[in-house]
């Protein structure tokens, strides 16, 4: 794409640069990963979005996950206009933070009590904040490759060998921070044993993304999220399924209602937004009851609950609740998955591509795909291409392999027949 076709988002990205760090609120939207610049969206309808210089996409990012029935729903434009008509923000609690709390809590297994807040990176961090303060220990174990949000604790690197302590991986994350978090393998058993086994009464907490979808889509194997959920009982350690992603996506109760898997903490974020700033952590009432103004961990927000916010969560969980939204999801999931696998028998491109219900990923490697190790055998550069191929004709995938994509309620076939027209002609291309 360049700069000529797309002049009105090359000149707003010029002034960005000027006033905004790398020109962007959050670095992933730089496009750093496939090169060239990225494009500014003036509006969002349904599964399209049409930028400064007014071509129109049809976009599988979605925000990042929120706009799960499209952009601008109508229920949830409506909700926020009729909210925001009584008061953006009281600063005391409304009537629907507490309608919100027992939708989270009727329909997420393991929450029994649910704050929320602004982010998921404020879910996340909260989330260890209370399974440390719960338990007495510091100890977080992570794995490589899931993303959790900028929390010091979580932006940890591996260190050399698999069961060192992390190392930061951020400028500004203190060594002292790093030293608290064991990085481990994800979806290696012997390593998840031997970690126990070396620092069980150690670990206050094992969190993780019960499908990792930061890098690439990667799913648990058999049993591993069973064992996880054993060994953490063992040794009294809490687990903390980081939900902010599947929660309310894969399924209405997230993984852990399809897994059968309970953790005892879970995140939540993007979808329960309705595209508004909402992050949420719930789980065992004994855990959350820790929190303050009752128990010692404290945890705050100005703007948590805001009922702007929460009348678009609502608005947004209530549809897909109405519509059957994850049925829907699933047969748009499938209508895809089909087109691209007939796209790549047709090019006779031997591709991986992952999918969990509207969650997605077209990974350029081949063979078996269990981790962050595997993904970053992909072909990035053929990745690169294929981004930009189908962006020049009109469907913008995530710009980066590590990226998941994601299908809404509103992709219609008009979209879906562009995307697969769009998938085969850049497979050829490669
Ligand atoms: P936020 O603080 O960005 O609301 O949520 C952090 C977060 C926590 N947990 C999981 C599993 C997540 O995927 C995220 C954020 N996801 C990224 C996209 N992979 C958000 C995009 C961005 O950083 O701009």
């Amino acid at each position: 794409m360049s700069d000529s076709q797309t002049p009105r988002s090359h000149q707003l990205y010029q002034e960005a640069l000027r006033y905004i760090p790398g020109g962007v609120n959050s670095p992933v939207r730089a496009f750093r990963n496939v090169g060239g610049e990225p494009f500014f969206v003036e509006r969002a309808k349904g599964c399209r979005i049409w930028d400064a210089d007014g071509r129109e996409l049809v976009d599988y990012v979605g925000t990042w996950g929120p706009a799960i029935l499209g952009h601008a729903p109508e229920v949830v434009i409506e909700a926020v206009i009729e909210a925001a008509r009584h008061g953006t923000s009281f600063g005391t609690p409304n009537p629907y933070e507490v309608e919100i709390a027992k939708l989270i809590c009727d329909w997420v297994p393991s929450v029994e009590k649910v704050r929320m807040v602004n982010s998921g990176t404020e879910a996340t961090m909260s989330a260890i904040r209370l399974a440390r303060g719960f338990t007495g220990r510091n100890l977080i174990v992570k794995f490589d490759g899931c993303y959790h949000g900028h929390v010091d604790a979580l932006l940890v690197a591996a260190g050399s060998g698999a069961l060192t302590h992390g190392k930061p991986d951020s400028a500004g994350v203190p060594e002292d921070f790093a030293k608290h978090t064991l990085i481990l393998p994800f979806n290696n058993t012997e390593a998840l044993e031997k970690a126990f086994a070396e620092e069980g009464d150690r670990i206050a907490a094992v969190i993780l993304e019960p499908v990792p979808a930061n890098a690439g889509l990667v799913f648990p194997k058999e049993g591993y999220l069973q064992q996880l959920r054993h060994l953490t009982a063992k040794h009294g350690a809490l687990l903390i399924f980081d939900e902010v992603m599947t929660g309310f996506r894969v399924a209405k109760g997230g993984v852990q209602k399809r897994s059968g898997v309970t953790p005892d903490l879970t995140a939540l974020g993007k979808v329960i937004g309705g595209g508004l700033p909402v992050g949420a952590f719930g789980g065992r009432a004994d855990i959350m009851d820790y929190l303050a103004p009752d128990g010692p961990v404290y945890q705050a927000g100005t703007l948590s609950g805001n009922p702007v916010a929460m009348a678009a969560g609502l608005a947004q969980l209530k549809e897909m609740e109405r519509i059957n939204g994850w049925a829907l999801l699933e047969s748009r999931g499938q209508a895809l998955e089909d087109a691209v696998r007939s796209a790549l028998k047709e090019t006779g491109r031997n591709l991986t591509f992952h999918r969990i219900g509207s969650m997605f990923c077209l990974l350029f490697a081949e063979g078996e795909i269990l981790n962050v190790d595997d993904v970053k055998k992909a072909d990035f550069d053929a990745f690169n291409r294929f981004f930009w191929h189908c962006l020049g004709e009109g469907v913008y995938f995530a710009p980066s392999q590590y990226e998941t994509g994601f299908i809404s309620t509103a992709h219609d076939e008009a979209a879906m027949s562009k995307t697969a027209e769009v998938t085969v002609a850049a497979l050829k291309a490669l």
